[in-house]
């Protein structure tokens, strides 16, 4: 069989279902067109954008400092680390762990500086689901205001390795 050139009336305009689909599936981008610009300056769980470069051994010494002046107890070998309220606090991302655990006051605001040290990690506060990427080089600085006490789970969510799954870490958020 070969290739024959298309009847000249080939198009014919959607209708019936076709056409709602459509429809609605144009609507709806419209809508994510709006609501896209509108979170990036109204939504609560925004990065600020702040961040500055730092080389990933840099960072790492920071991050050291930090435990070692900071330090409130220990969990399962983790080191559970209370910054001061209105203080920095530093995160580490490394294959295949979030380093140390912060202990957070609700209410309290907190600069949170969260670097990779290795290569790319994929930051995800649960069960609030705020996310963020973390490379290496670069210090991402959250401004953090705890509103709710409780144990909460970091997950990496940009798949990093073999140990990817079992990349997770903790704030604790007390009053
Ligand atoms: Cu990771």
């Amino acid at each position: 069989m070969s290739i024959h050139t298309p009847p000249a009336d080939w198009f014919k305009a959607p209708h019936g279902a076709e056409r709602l689909w459509i429809g609605l599936a144009l609507a709806w981008c419209m809508v994510m067109f709006v609501a896209m610009p509108y979170w990036h300056f109204y939504g609560k769980q925004n990065s600020t954008g702040e961040g500055y470069r730092v080389e990933p051994r840099e960072f790492s010494e920071r991050v050291a400092k930090f435990v070692e002046t900071n330090q409130v107890g220990e969990i399962q070998g983790i080191p559970v680390v209370e910054p001061a309220p209105g203080g920095d606090a530093y995160l580490r991302a490394q294959m295949w762990a979030w380093y140390p655990i912060l202990k957070l006051r609700k209410g309290q605001t907190y600069r949170v500086h969260i670097s990779s040290i290795d290569l790319q990690h994929g930051f995800s506060l649960q069960p609030l689901n705020m996310n963020f990427q973390i490379l290496p080089g670069y210090d991402h600085v959250l401004t953090l205001t705890p509103t709710s006490t409780g144990e909460f789970s970091i997950v990496c969510n940009e798949f990093c390795g073999v140990g990817h799954h079992l990349m997770t870490g903790r704030i604790l958020v007390e009053e």
